[in-house]
């Protein structure tokens, strides 16, 4: 008989993604749901509505230990994925507290039910690069100090460390994946990468005829969701569970993402991008760039898709969402690539 899997967060991004893989393997995927997506399903569950039939969607709270118990106790999943959250940063300085109360409390929650329940079930936390925030050192590996700048970095912090107490004192198969930021045509639009590419498509379309940003100057290191979650599964099909940095090992930065964005449509980002004060956080993180040389060697996963070909997938995306064909003769931008090697500073190639 096939595995069971429950994800709580798959009406997002990677949840969409997570439920494709774990379908096309044979699993019984299981979805946990706000009471809400499924009074509305033409737009909050747009993201699954090709994959709906072949999944069993539940609704409950997170917040509420007894919702998420007698969710477990329906499915009874043999691996359970808890990827959801309130995962926009900025959002986090508006109002800390929820974000707080949310994300650690609702993976408190995941945990104290799978011990309860079904103690075998292994588990996945999706933790996050935010929690290095002021980086210690350059790239990030798992041993690399955390120190959160916001309540979301902080959340996810508080999440790792209880997935892995929960490991260390009741023996589970625990696992916390460090993703590094993830992107895809399915990104939520206030993330800074689909904001560019969607601004594009309405600037190519005539809709706008600028686009505001933040802080140009932070460096990101951007892989694609559909590859990172076969890391997410991959931690889960280890005999021992562990922690994992998930990233390419480039960094770039926004300006970097939105020059290229605007090149592939054919336009040239500084006639558009609007500096915006207001949209810089009172604490930015800087510089992500991780080393997935662990996840390399132990899970046989590596970064399949380059910042272009991912960048040129969302502009296209979002441009014939638009009606619009991009010209390919378009996608031959070279960018720098700079790479981390591991204990080195970031080097310019
Ligand atoms: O796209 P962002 O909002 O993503 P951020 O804050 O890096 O967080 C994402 O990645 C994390 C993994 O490291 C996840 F855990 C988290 O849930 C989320 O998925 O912002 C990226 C950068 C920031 O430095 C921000 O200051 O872009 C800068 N930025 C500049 N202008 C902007 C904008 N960000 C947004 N959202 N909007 C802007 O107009």
């Amino acid at each position: 008989m096939g595995r069971r899997a429950l994800i709580t967060g798959i009406t997002g991004q990677d949840g969409s993604y997570l439920s494709e893989l774990l379908v096309s393997k044979g699993y019984e995927v299981h979805g946990l749901v706000r009471r809400v997506a499924l009074e509305d399903p033409g737009h909050r569950l747009k993201r699954i509505e090709h994959i709906r039939n072949s999944i069993h969607l539940h609704a409950g709270s997170l917040e509420s230990f007894p919702s998420v118990h007698h969710v477990l106790r329906t499915v009874q999943p043999d691996e359970c994925y808890h990827l959801a959250a309130q995962s926009f940063v900025s959002y986090s300085f508006d109002d800390e507290f929820s974000t707080l109360q949310t994300n650690i409390n609702g993976t408190h929650h995941v945990l104290a039910a799978i011990k309860d329940i079904v103690p075998k079930c292994r588990v996945y936390f999706a933790g996050s690069s935010e929690m290095f925030g002021k980086v210690a050192e350059v790239p990030q590996t798992e041993n690399t100090r955390f120190h959160p700048r916001s309540a979301y970095g902080i959340s996810k912090v508080a999440g790792f460390d209880l997935t892995r107490n929960y490991r260390e004192a009741y023996g589970m198969h625990a696992s916390n994946g460090i993703l590094f930021n993830h992107e895809s045509p399915r990104r939520g639009f206030e993330f800074v990468t689909r904001k560019i590419t969607s601004g594009v498509a309405r600037i190519r379309a005539g809709q706008a005829s600028d686009l505001k940003l933040g802080n140009l100057d932070a460096h990101r290191d951007w892989g694609h969701a559909a590859n990172y979650v076969e890391a997410m599964w991959l931690m889960l099909q280890q005999d021992q569970p562990d922690d994992y940095v998930v990233a390419t090992a480039e960094t770039h930065s926004v300006r970097e993402f939105a020059k290229l964005a605007f090149q592939y449509a054919g336009l040239d980002y500084e006639k558009y991008i609007v500096a915006d004060s207001q949209l810089y956080r009172p604490a930015e993180v800087d510089l992500l760039v991780g080393n997935p040389a662990k996840a390399h060697e132990r899970l046989g996963w590596s970064s399949s898709v380059s910042l272009q070909s991912l960048v040129w997938e969302m502009v296209e995306s979002d441009c014939r969402a638009m009606g619009i064909e991009l010209n390919k003769d378009n996608f031959t931008a070279s960018i720098p690539v700079r790479r981390a090697a591991h204990g080195s500073a970031v080097d310019s190639s």
